[in-house]
């Protein structure tokens, strides 16, 4: 039982060693943040870069992805932290076009540990349905999500429909994802990124208890 075989269960799509070694690890008391980080989450690194080189395949890195939300989902009352009193609402989702949710979910889970209400629209998220959910559940923060370099574009989208429907002073936005970062959140006009789940729950505080 370690971490280096709940990676090695990631990648080898072995989802029954993955409950076994992840409850494991959790029951010996191993910080959760390590099985996250250093078990699931780097074996789907190594799984982005082999399917970049051709070397895998999607419906590998489907069960691959399978396989690390399956071990998510086992930490995750471990990760969520505290309860207390709600500091907001953010309604998120993964933008139009873009079907990645694993670490959107990783943010959620985070987001509810840092104090919000989440709203989760999931993904493919339409312009026109975050506007709508972010008026219906009056957010506090709209949280943006995407994984493809195509999609970056529909983040900007967002925000301008935002901003066209007259919302936009009410409302915190928030962009996180792999191909983004702090300069292209600057440029288009985002009030934050986050560079991981653990950051977006300390940033999200951050828009709304400053
Ligand atoms: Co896709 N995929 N994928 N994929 N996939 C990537 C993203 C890719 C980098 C792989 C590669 O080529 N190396 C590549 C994108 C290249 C690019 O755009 N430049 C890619 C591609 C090309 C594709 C398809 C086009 C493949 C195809 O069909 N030919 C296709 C697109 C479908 C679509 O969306 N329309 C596709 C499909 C898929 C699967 C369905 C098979 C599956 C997704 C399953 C799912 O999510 N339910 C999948 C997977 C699993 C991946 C990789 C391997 C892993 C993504 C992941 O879950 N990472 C990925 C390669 C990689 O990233 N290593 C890849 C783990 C996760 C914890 O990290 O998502 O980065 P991440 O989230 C982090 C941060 O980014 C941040 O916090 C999270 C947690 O710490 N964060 C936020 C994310 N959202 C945030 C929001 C915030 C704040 C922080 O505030 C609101």
């Amino acid at each position: 039982m370690s971490i280096e075989n709940i990676f090695q269960a990631v990648i080898g799509l072995d989802i029954d060693k993955v409950v076994s070694e992840v409850n494991g690890e959790i029951e010996a008391g191993t910080d959760v943040n390590a099985i996250l980080n250093d078990g699931l989450i780097k074996a789907m690194d190594v799984v982005g870069e082999r399917f970049s080189a051709g070397e895998t395949f999607v419906p590998e890195m489907l069960m691959s992805a399978h396989a690390m939300k399956t071990g998510v989902e086992l930490l995750k009352p471990h990760l969520a932290g505290e309860a207390e009193k709600k500091v907001g609402t953010i309604v998120i989702g993964t933008v139009h076009g873009d079907l990645h949710d694993i670490g959107k979910n990783l943010v959620c889970i985070m987001l509810e540990g840092a104090g919000f209400n989440v709203v989760d629209l999931g993904v493919d998220v339409t312009k026109e349905t975050f506007v709508e959910a972010a008026k219906e559940h009056n957010a506090d923060i709209i949280g943006l999500s995407t994984l493809l370099t195509t999609t970056m574009c529909v983040v900007e989208e967002t925000i301008d429909a935002i901003k066209d429907a007259g919302i936009r002073d009410d409302v915190k936005i928030l962009v996180g994802g792999a191909p983004l970062n702090q300069d292209f959140a600057d440029r288009i006009g985002a009030d934050a990124f986050a560079t991981d789940a653990g950051d977006a729950g300390k940033v999200a505080r951050e828009l709304v208890l400053h």
